[in-house]
């Protein structure tokens, strides 16, 4: 069972290359901590991934709201990704049929796929949508997230959805390496997928806007999570974002040790 063993261990057994150096990273640094860094501007971006490097294995972004995106920015992020020992997981959601997500992942402003180790990808198109990423993303060492389940109150990604979502990622594992997701399911033979989860918060548990927020301890220990993605929680207005990113790497990191010594 996954969900028992260490990162580390993990790392050693799994096929994917970049999963192989992503559960590597986790445990090397002793984090499970993912930053949503939903910011419009920058240097504003810049700022918090600096700040918050230290505590993180992975920055996510949402590239497509920074108002004066520019190739410097990626330049910047990557740089940030070297020095501070994180990777980068675009959140783009990717949702349309397998030509079309084949451009907008290699192509356009954002060129995704040449800078971002992770994205992620919803399965309602079924899974020409994961075949036409693959084509772009493999071959660049690239991986990605299904959307098994969301975080939002009144979510349609549940029962038959996540599970054929679930039974999409085992069929083109050599790309699919995890989910985004609010549990652990149960492992079939050789599975090890990554589930990472947003909706995660220490000190409040709404945004008045559908979001709902879990303490790490229930995401990582009791639903058998392995990253918790943590925005606001982080660097919402009155926080010091370094702070509040070590709180989240410590409940993060001893949730998971709790876990994993049951
Ligand atoms: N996000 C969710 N829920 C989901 C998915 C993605 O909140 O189901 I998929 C994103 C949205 C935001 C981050 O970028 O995760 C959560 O940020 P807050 O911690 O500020 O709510």
């Amino acid at each position: 069972m996954s969900a028992t063993k260490s990162y580390g261990e993990r790392a050693k057994l799994h096929s994917n290359p970049t999963a192989k150096a992503f559960l590597e990273l986790m445990e090397r640094k002793k984090t499970n901590l993912s930053l949503a860094a939903d910011l419009t501007s920058k240097a504003a971006l810049i700022e918090l991934a600096d700040k918050v490097g230290p505590y993180i294995c992975l920055l996510k972004t949402h590239i497509d709201v920074v108002e004066d995106f520019d190739q410097d920015l990626v330049d910047q992020l990557t740089a940030l990704a070297k020095k501070h020992d994180f990777m980068i997981f675009e959140d783009r959601k990717f949702a349309d049929i397998g030509n079309t997500v084949k451009l907008q992942y290699s192509s356009g402003i954002y060129k995704i796929a040449s800078w971002s180790d992770i994205t992620n990808a919803h399965t309602v198109p079924g899974e020409g949508i994961i075949r036409g990423l693959r084509d772009i993303g493999l071959p660049l060492n690239r991986c990605l997230l299904l959307l098994a389940e969301m975080s939002s109150a009144g979510t349609l990604a549940k029962g038959d959805y996540t599970t054929t979502t679930v039974e999409l990622a085992r069929k083109y594992k050599d790309f699919v390496v995890g989910f985004i997701a609010m549990r652990r399911y149960e492992d079939k033979e050789g599975d090890d997928f990554i589930y990472m989860t947003p909706g995660v918060g220490l000190d409040q548990t709404t945004d008045g806007l559908g979001q709902q927020w879990k303490h790490p301890e229930v995401v990582v220990r009791d639903l058998g999570c392995d990253v918790i993605i943590v925005g606001r929680g982080i660097y919402d207005q009155g926080r010091d974002p370094a702070h509040e990113a070590q709180r989240y790497q410590e409940a993060g990191w001893k949730a998971y040790k709790e876990r994993i010594q049951l």
